[in-house]
């Protein structure tokens, strides 16, 4: 009974209980966890699942040793960071910090990443969403991850031959920006939904007419992270995929009625999912036809604009059920699955449709009713698709094709269901945003964990599940609970081979000098700046101690020397606010003032050795 508030939440906004009950299962029953599988089968019924809450038949144990399969990057939510997560093991790799700052690697303490974080609109968190791995020929490449921040929209690229943050944009005009992929097959662009609406520019100006806010759709350049090109539109943008052969991006959208408080926002039963024809926006952008606002060209795809009328409009706005969440296409880039969220319904866009007809209507494909509090979809290549249900608590498989066969609203389609704990938001199956997707292992990403770990006290972490799904012939089936740390919202899988993770840094990929043990040393820049360089290596820094001047500007190199994999040091200065780490071959710097006088012993802060206690260095700063 506790689970019986469970709903939308939105005033006025009511699904009968009827509609709880014909999907499959009450809301009430939502935290129960068996008991109620036989409901939730198929159409026919026969090929109901039945969960298993222990003694699943797939183990997804990978033995001490052995290596994953697929390298999950999941997003960090306002925790500002990624977290690298190996499948089917579900076992934590690592985590990277992205607009967040970290103690453990220095990001965000060193010179180089303080400046990236600074450039980068010198804020202290972020908001991380949606990962994206880059992609050639509509494969990821293991190049990069590209991730959004809704918070400050701003858009981020981590490098993953060294699995760390090399840029970050402040995109201008935009508040936030939620949905974000890039433009498949080639990463031609990044690209992101501002979700909120302003005024443009957002400079005090019309803060009162909410009429004249405005969204923003961005296109942001993969290698020089530089923003290219926005286009306005009606409404709000929410989530983002394109078509696999660089021409269609499609937005889901709310409030179409433009509204700033939520019974505004619910009023009328339609919301219009855009289309952005990106060849045609760029023409545009080449014909002049837009307006410089900080230094962006932002063109114009409202649905008055005159780019809009012609034969060739640069966004079609395509009629759905009200707020519709998540859009994502399929492997084939056949269609684009909109999920209802309000509606019961997934609305397929018939992309090649989307071309020609000028119809709107005429671009929906099929309409199966899949459940309650529809989120999102993923795909296992093999003519299904998965789609969360919120509300119902359940992940339902269904047939894509049958889909477009059955009328409008059928259940047919559906395979089976399986119940999840509790409240999903993504889904995602192994490179379900390539053209080739993998199959066998499905990750629910449930908002509320509930019952499912001890409790650990009122903030509760969500739970990741991993739900064998095969090749698709299959019964899904639930075999692991994983806890996760606020709040991770999506995650994508790649295959091992596809990343080269380096283990040591190559020196020639940057430009900082390289420090060897000869260059260790305090070298007087100015009256009151030093250049302190030393090296680190197992047990020892290149300099046993140093002696600055107080109010002295000390800029620290260091460069850990050694060749040899996960042979890591830190570099700790007490009362300085200072901690960084050195990885084989990588030189970094910090600056900082030698305020107060005294001797301050610098550790390492990596267990490097069996003397790592022994290592450290001793700053002595005399008396101005
Ligand atoms: S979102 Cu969080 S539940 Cu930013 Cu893709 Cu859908
Ligand atoms: Cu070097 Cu511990």
């Amino acid at each position: 009974a506790e689970d019986d508030d469970i709903s939308l939440g939105l005033p006025g906004l009511s699904l009968g209980r009827r509609d709880f009950m014909k999907a499959g299962v009450a809301a009430g029953a939502m935290g129960s966890v068996a008991g109620c599988s036989a409901l939730t089968g198929g159409g026919d019924g026969s090929a109901a699942n039945q969960t298993t809450e222990s003694g699943s038949s797939v183990s997804h144990t990978v033995e001490p040793g052995e290596h994953d399969e697929y390298y999950g990057f999941w997003s960090g939510g306002h925790s500002g960071e990624l977290r690298v997560i190996g499948i089917p093991s579900m076992r934590e790799l690592t985590r990277i910090p992205v607009f967040n700052t970290d103690c453990a690697t220095g990001y965000g303490f060193t010179d180089d990443t303080k400046e990236l974080l600074e450039e980068g609109g010198g804020y202290s968190w972020g908001d991380n969403h949606h990962p994206n791995l880059s992609e050639t020929d509509g494969d990821y490449d293991g190049e990069y991850l590209y991730v959004n921040d809704k918070a400050n929209g701003r858009i981020a690229r981590v490098n993953l031959t060294y699995f760390e943050t090399d840029a970050i944009t402040d995109v201008p005009n935009m508040q936030a920006i939620h949905g974000c992929c890039v433009l498949s097959p080639d990463t031609k662009y990044v690209l992101g939904n501002g979700e909120f609406r302003a005024p443009l520019p957002n400079d005090g100006t019309d803060a009162k007419n909410p009429d004249n806010y405005t969204s923003l759709f961005v296109a942001v350049d993969p290698e020089s992270m530089e923003t290219q090109w926005q286009v306005k539109v009606d409404g709000n943008l929410d989530i983002v995929d394109t078509g696999k052969e660089g021409r269609w991006a499609i937005s889901s959208a709310y409030n179409s009625e433009e509204a700033t408080d939520i019974q505004g926002m619910t009023r009328d039963d339609r919301d219009n999912v855009k289309a952005f024809d990106i060849p045609a926006i760029e023409q545009a952008v080449e014909n002049g036809n837009y307006e410089e606002v900080n230094g962006v060209p932002v063109v114009d795809g409202t649905q008055e604009s005159s780019l809009n009328q012609g034969d060739r409009p640069i966004v079609k706005y395509i009629p759905t059920p009200k707020s519709p969440h998540c859009v994502e296409v399929g492997p084939n880039g056949d269609y684009a699955f909109v999920a209802g969220k309000l509606s019961p319904t997934v609305t397929m866009i018939d992309l090649d449709a989307l071309a020609d007809s000028s119809d709107p209507e005429d671009v929906v494909a099929g309409r199966p009713r899949v459940g309650l509090g529809p989120l999102h979809t993923t795909f296992d290549g093999n003519g299904h698709a998965y789609t969360s249900l919120f509300i119902d608590s359940q992940a339902v498989k269904w047939d894509i094709e049958a889909a477009v066969e059955a009328d409008e609203g059928s259940e047919d389609p559906i395979i089976e269901k399986q119940d999840v704990h509790y409240n999903p938001g993504h889904i995602q199956a192994l490179e379900a945003m390539t053209t080739d997707p993998d199959g066998e292992w499905l990750v629910s990403l449930n908002k509320l964990s509930k019952d499912r770990f001890l409790p650990v006290g009122p903030i509760m972490p969500d739970n990741d599940q991993l739900i064998h799904i095969g090749q698709g012939e299959e019964s899904m089936e639930l075999v692991a609970d994983h806890p996760a740390y606020p709040e991770p919202h999506d995650c994508v899988f790649a295959h091992k081979d596809k990343i080269d993770a380096k283990k040591v840094y190559d020196k020639s990929d940057y430009e900082e000098t390289y420090i060897t043990e000869e260059d260790s040393g305090v070298e007087r820049t100015g009256d009151n700046s030093v250049h302190v360089k030393m090296t680190t290596k197992r047990s020892e820094y290149g300099l046993p101690d140093f002696t600055v001047q107080e109010g002295d500007e000390v800029r620290l190199s260091t460069t850990n020397i050694e060749g040899v994999q996960d042979i890591i040091h830190g570099v700790a200065i007490p009362e300085h606010d200072i901690n960084y780490a050195v990885a084989p071959q990588d030189t970094r710097e910090v600056t900082f003032t030698a305020d107060d006088p005294g001797v301050y012993w610098i550790y390492c802060t990596y267990f490097c050795s069996a003397l790592h206690l022994e290592m450290r260095s001793r700053m002595i700063v005399e008396p101005a």
